[in-house]
């Protein structure tokens, strides 16, 4: 595993970062994986634009209070080779989330269209048994395959839940398919769903619903439409910034989570808002996940 130079890495700032992985408490993954989007392309330069943005971000968390520079040893891999199928792709990235964990570090991968989250979820749930996917999203992504693909974005979390010992607990979801709900309704121990429409639920009632060790996968799309244009299918009435962090922030303090994915951001040119919001949240995560929030 061969990682980026400090200044190309996530945030940038050398001071940041670890010369290699031996010292690393988090290590940023770029996966550039676009195959399957069905709509608005341009996932595969995700990673890119987040790590890009992310030198714009603050390394002082004024919510925390501590500065990413000062304890927060972050270092980044090189991209992900992403060429091959879907599923040769999910276990390449196993493979390597897998040497991540062994290691005791937090891998937060970048995606990427959303079908690469079964990879980092098989390597999470081999060593963390009972896991939890706690999935922000617009979409249930349960089909059980999508245009002649059974590894789609839209498949997502169906391909998660081949595992058998799998939950999955949906957060601003607010678009599927009939089947999609059926399904969702026919496996209540295993499917559990916060739609975004009303927002009748506390982080506290969501947190209550999440068992065990957690995998977070944020879909970028989860958020509103207006705070990010910048994914493949964006939907509104989604979720907020304020709402978004209080969710996270709480999920951190009150769980184990011990790996996550930022996914289907597909930037925009000339409208950088929705990069540097992934890169804030990809910021914002490390931070909760490595300050125990
Ligand atoms: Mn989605």
């Amino acid at each position: 595993m061969a990682c980026l130079p400090a200044e190309l890495g996530f945030l940038g700032d050398e001071n940041l970062h670890v010369q290699g992985l031996e010292n690393a408490r988090a290590v940023v993954v770029p996966c550039p994986l676009e195959a399957s989007v069905c709509y608005g392309a341009g996932t595969s330069r995700g990673p890119q634009a987040i790590l890009e943005a992310s030198h714009q971000v603050e390394t002082w968390d004024e919510e925390l209070g501590i500065d990413l520079g000062a304890s927060l040893r972050i270092a980044t891999l090189e991209p992900l080779e992403v060429h091959g199928t879907i599923a040769e792709v999910q276990a390449r990235l196993a493979r390597t989330v897998g040497d991540l964990l062994d290691r005791g570090v937090f891998p937060l991968i970048l995606g990427g269209e959303h079908s690469l989250t079964p990879g980092g979820v098989q390597a999470a749930a081999r060593r963390f048994p009972g896991l939890t996917v706690l999935q922000i999203d617009a979409h249930a992504d349960l089909r059980d395959g999508y245009q002649g693909h059974a590894d789609s974005h839209a498949s997502a979390m169906r391909r998660c839940l081949d595992d058998p010992a799998i939950r999955i607990v949906g957060v601003g979801i607010r678009s599927m398919s009939a089947p999609e709900a059926r399904f969702a309704a026919q496996n209540p121990q295993r499917v559990r769903h916060f739609l975004a429409r009303g927002r009748r639920w506390t982080p506290a009632e969501v947190l209550e619903a999440v068992e065990g060790p957690v995998y977070l996968s944020v879909d970028l799309d989860g958020l509103d439409s207006s705070l990010v244009p910048a994914t493949g299918t964006p939907e509104p009435g989604g979720l907020f910034w304020e709402e978004t962090l209080d969710l996270l922030r709480a999920l951190f303090r009150e769980r184990r989570v011990v790996a996550a994915d930022v996914v289907e951001l597909a930037p925009l040119p000339g409208q950088p808002a929705s990069d540097y919001l992934a890169a804030r949240l990809a910021s914002k995560i490390l931070a909760y996940a490595l300050s125990g929030a």
